[in-house]
């Protein structure tokens, strides 16, 4: 594989061609790359690949919340860390459904349900399978994000109806140890395995933003887009630093590196959904449509992600209308 270790050796990729396996300094020398190139080179590649004018839209839901055993340092709902997140246990699947009624009423193609867990319990597992089914009863696609997966669960998500398992990989193998303690990125990337085997969309992805360096940022895209199959969606959040978390007083990402990290998902991943995930409350417009241009086309709909705020749906709507985009 060329390494690249200058600009003039950055591969000139045909949109359509995807080029595997990337190397770490390719990606590198994609994040050096002067801005407007970089986005003029991803829009390039989602043109090829998307309409660049439809956005898919997935509303949140967290159906059990707080208390989880591990000690993720940017999570409001680590145990371990004192913050202003309540514990709720496993939401009755009435209010779910009606959640979930009133996000496709509202626009969103998808219902994403998202548990505070290190993994699910089996008995757990039977009740979020219901809710599973009944979402797709409603006719959305359905994603949920429940933690780590013992063997056998993955297939009864499929056969409950499953589209997509959310699981991210969430910063580069290098510099998870600082973040977690509690598992291993080796243990995220077998949950991945067992997902994929079982036939149901991968969605993975990270956080950016956590004082990792852009060597991190550029390793973990490399890790995606070099996937035996690439995730069908690719999440990238900003850190929304939670107070009572190690994570509280980190300093703030230069938005645009924040677009660089979406141009190289853009065009290490070509196929992929790109998703503009959490940090969106805090992004102006202008900056939105940045990262649109820059090729993501996927978002979170609705007023609340998890546990903390997402822009209103109205702004949103409004943002689509003046950019001319059409919700799918
Ligand atoms: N417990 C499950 C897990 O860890 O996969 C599911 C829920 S967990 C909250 C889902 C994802 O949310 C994490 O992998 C992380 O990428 C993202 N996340 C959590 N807290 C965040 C924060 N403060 N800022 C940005 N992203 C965050
Ligand atoms: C993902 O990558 N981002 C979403 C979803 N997958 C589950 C979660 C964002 C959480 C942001 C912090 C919070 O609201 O607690
Ligand atoms: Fe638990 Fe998931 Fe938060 Fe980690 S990210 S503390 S596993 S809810």
């Amino acid at each position: 594989m060329q390494q690249a270790s200058s600009l003039a050796a950055v591969p000139a990729v045909s949109p359509t061609e995807a080029v595997r396996p990337w190397a770490l300094a390719e990606v590198l020398a994609l994040y050096d790359l002067p801005l407007i190139d970089l986005v003029w080179r991803a829009q390039g590649v989602h043109r090829e690949n998307f309409d660049p004018n439809a956005i898919q839209r997935s509303t949140l839901l967290s159906v059990k919340t707080g208390g989880c055993s591990e000690d993720c340092s940017y999570c409001s709902q680590s145990a371990r860390y004192d913050t202003d997140t309540e514990r709720e246990r496993l939401m009755p699947l009435d209010q779910v459904i009606a959640a979930a009624q009133a996000a496709k009423a509202k626009g969103a193609s998808r219902f994403c349900m998202g548990a505070a867990w290190k993994g699910p319990k089996d008995n757990d597992l039977d009740r979020v399978l219901d809710m599973v089914r009944e979402v797709k009863a409603l006719g959305m696609q359905t994603c949920v994000t429940l933690g780590m997966l013992k063997e056998g669960q993955a297939e009864k998500l499929k056969d409950a109806g499953l589209d997509y398992y959310n699981h991210n990989l969430d910063t580069d193998k290098e510099f998870y140890g600082q973040v977690i303690k509690t598992h291993t990125q080796d243990d995220r990337l077998d949950t991945l395995d067992q997902v994929r085997d079982a036939g149901i969309n991968v969605c993975s992805g990270g956080i950016i933003g956590m004082g990792e360096s852009r060597k991190n940022r550029a390793a973990l895209i490399v890790q995606l887009a070099n996937m035996p199959q690439p995730p069908e969606s690719v999440p990238i959040n900003n850190l929304v630093p939670i107070p009572g978390t190690p994570m509280a007083d980190t300093a703030r990402l230069d938005p645009f590196e924040f677009v660089r990290t979406i141009a190289a998902a853009r065009i290490t991943m070509p196929k992929s959904w790109v998703r503009l995930s959490a940090g969106r409350q805090e992004m102006s417009d202008e900056l939105q449509a940045l990262c649109f241009l820059a090729g993501a086309n996927s978002m979170f709909y609705g007023d609340f992600l998890l546990t903390t705020g997402n822009p209103d749906a109205d702004r949103d709507d409004a943002l689509f209308a003046r950019l001319g985009i059409k919700a799918i």
